[in-house]
């Protein structure tokens, strides 16, 4: 492995690692609303704040040329040609409501490309890792797309943002689909969403509106299992639409999704 992409892997996994079990062992059991974003429904507890802090400070100790982005404000250039992209909660209603289903997701680019992905789940006791180009994995176990099925086969993941319009939106496209497909999931983070497509629990995954910090390193995972990732047709996954499957399903999964208008609203 290049010596580079190694250190990263080794950072984010140190970093995931920490924050991790600060979150998991430390999550007050009255914990409330800090504040909120977008809408009164898009929140943010101490604990985000608290993780990002400390992944943060522990990038500057290590890595301290590098930029940082993260969900809950980090933001610095940086002049070594790599850059962080930090959601020290992805799954933040589920933190906030105790419910399983969070994690700690840190990606690293090199000149704009993300070359290192780690998707921590504590409660689950997993952590996905990927470099690319070199396969990806939970802990040494390596992942696998499931192959894909006929489209009324699949089981799809899916997740709905925090502003009224865009959800209704997202409701029409999810009431076409439904009755297309095997059955949806909504689990409430895309990192483990897209960790899950890599490890073969979902045939497939799409959402809209996601920030770099929900997805960065989880495409990256997924991909380096087998999945094809990406937005509308021909387009990168993006906050306009991003979308994960095998080969196979990719293909007509995005069509439909086209179809709909799932990159409206
Ligand atoms: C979450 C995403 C999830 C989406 C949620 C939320 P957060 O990120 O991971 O896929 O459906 O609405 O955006 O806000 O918990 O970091």
């Amino acid at each position: 492995m290049n010596p580079l992409k190694a250190e990263l892997l080794s950072v984010a996994l140190e970093a995931a690692a920490r924050a991790g079990a600060l979150l998991r062992d430390g999550r007050p059991d009255d914990l409330g609303v800090a504040a909120t974003k977008t809408s009164p429904i898009d929140v943010v507890t101490e604990m985000d704040l608290a993780a990002e802090k400390l992944i943060t400070d522990f990038l500057a100790e290590r890595r301290p040329a590098d930029g940082v982005l993260g969900e809950e404000g980090a933001s610095t250039a940086g002049t070594s040609g790599v850059r962080w992209v930090v959601d020290p909660i992805d799954g933040t209603v589920n933190y906030l409501y105790g419910l399983p289903s969070w994690a700690v997701s840190i990606a690293a680019e090199i000149d704009g490309e993300t070359a290192v992905g780690v998707v921590a789940a504590p409660v689950r006791g997993e952590t996905y890792r990927a470099v690319r180009g070199e396969g990806a994995f939970a802990g040494d176990r390596p992942l696998r797309v499931r192959p894909a099925p006929a489209f009324g086969q699949a089981l799809i993941g899916t997740g709905f943002g925090y502003l009224t319009e865009r959800r209704a939106a997202q409701a029409e496209v999810l009431r076409a689909l439904l009755p297309e497909v095997r059955d949806i999931r909504r689990g409430g983070s895309a990192a483990i969403d897209l960790c899950d497509v890599a490890c073969g629990r979902l045939d497939g995954y799409y959402e809209r509106g996601l920030n770099p910090w929900d997805y960065a390193a989880g495409a990256l995972i997924a991909q380096e299992a087998g999945a094809l990732t990406g937005g509308r047709p021909g387009d990168p996954a993006s906050g306009e639409l991003t979308v994960a499957a095998p080969p196979g399903l990719f293909e007509p999964l995005q069509a439909r999704l086209e179809e709909l208008g799932a990159w409206r609203g």
